[in-house]
């Protein structure tokens, strides 16, 4: 595989300092030797550079740094579209509002390609907020009902070119879901997850039902990996830790059967904050995960999905 690091140091999408000194901390603590040790070629793309900000109107609920939000998401989605071209692009943020760039740049390119787009999201929030419904107004808490289309953002975050096909979206450890979120979710098409299907039913059989549709389908898939999907005793360095989340075994099966499946064309690795951070474990745990999903196994034993 060649893999191609983006980094994208933004952390205004949440309100804990510290988040955008995600991206040198992963790398840091050797993601890319990492990477490379199991046998991928790693290209180093740099940082996004910050962007002057969005000239947008004024909304009327009260959203933070909405015209810095606006432009990161311009600038992550065209530099997605273009690193899209050949090889898989890893984006390490910063906060998920990230994502709403590069998820949108990759949706892009897979509508030209004529392939059916599908996203994993790794969570225990929804994310499903809309500019109006927001009450914290972090707008990390926005990206998954803007870049699936949900009304109101037209004027303030830059048009979709593709956006996504709800079915094809799966959300998984969800356990933090606002109440606007709850009717959103409710009235979507959207699989969704939370950690009591996790507790009954088991990370294996709730994910390989979703990779076999995108099998089916031929699909291409991203996965964006909200670190605070783990439980927090395993994750100090996160900006909303919410208890009672995916443990390290089941955060690593995911991963594995991610790799065994063949189908991961990109990846978002958000919200790890070092300053939060003891001594670096979240920042190795996530490192590990990363590399499990690249192919990393206990004995070196490859298995095939
Ligand atoms: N849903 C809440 C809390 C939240 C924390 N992290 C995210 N959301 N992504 C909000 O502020 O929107
Ligand atoms: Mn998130
Ligand atoms: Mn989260």
């Amino acid at each position: 595989m060649s893999c191609k690091l983006i980094s994208v140091p933004f952390e205004l999408g949440q309100p804990v300092a510290g988040c955008a000194l995600g991206p040198e901390a992963l790398k840091n603590a050797g993601l890319g030797e990492a990477l490379q040790d199991l046998g991928h070629d790693v290209d180093d793309l740099g940082a996004i550079p910050a962007p002057e900000p969005r000239a947008v109107p004024d909304h009327p609920n009260r959203l933070k740094h909405l015209r810095e939000v606006s432009a990161w998401i311009e600038a992550i989605a065209a530099k997605a579209y273009e690193a899209s071209a050949d090889g898989l692009p890893i984006f390490l943020g910063g906060d998920h509002s990230i994502s709403a760039g590069s998820v949108s740049g990759l949706a892009r390119r897979a509508a030209e390609q004529g392939k059916p787009f599908f996203v994993l999201w790794m969570d225990a929030h929804s994310d499903l907020h809309t500019l109006n419904t927001t009450t914290s107004g972090n707008l990390h808490g926005v990206p998954l009902a803007y870049l699936a289309g949900m009304p109101g953002f037209d004027g303030y975050f830059p048009p979709l070119a593709a956006p996504l096909v709800q079915e094809h979206v799966c959300i998984l450890g969800l356990r933090s879901v606002d109440k606007a979120e709850k009717d959103a979710l409710a009235a979507s098409q959207f699989r969704a997850y939370d950690m009591s299907d996790i507790d009954r039913r088991g990370v294996a059989p709730l994910l390989e039902s979703f990779l076999q549709e995108v099998r089916d389908a031929d699909g291409l898939l991203h996965v964006s990996f909200d670190i605070d999907f783990l439980d927090p005793s395993l994750v100090p360095g996160v900006g909303t830790p919410v208890q009672g989340g995916a443990t390290f075994r089941e955060a690593h099966l995911a991963m594995e059967m991610l790799h065994e499946s063949g189908l991961v064309t990109s990846l978002d690795v958000v919200e790890l904050n070092p300053t939060l951070d003891e001594n670096g474990r979240t920042a190795a745990l996530a490192n590990e995960l990363v590399s499990s999903l690249f192919g990393k196994t206990i004995t070196g034993k490859k298995r095939v999905a």
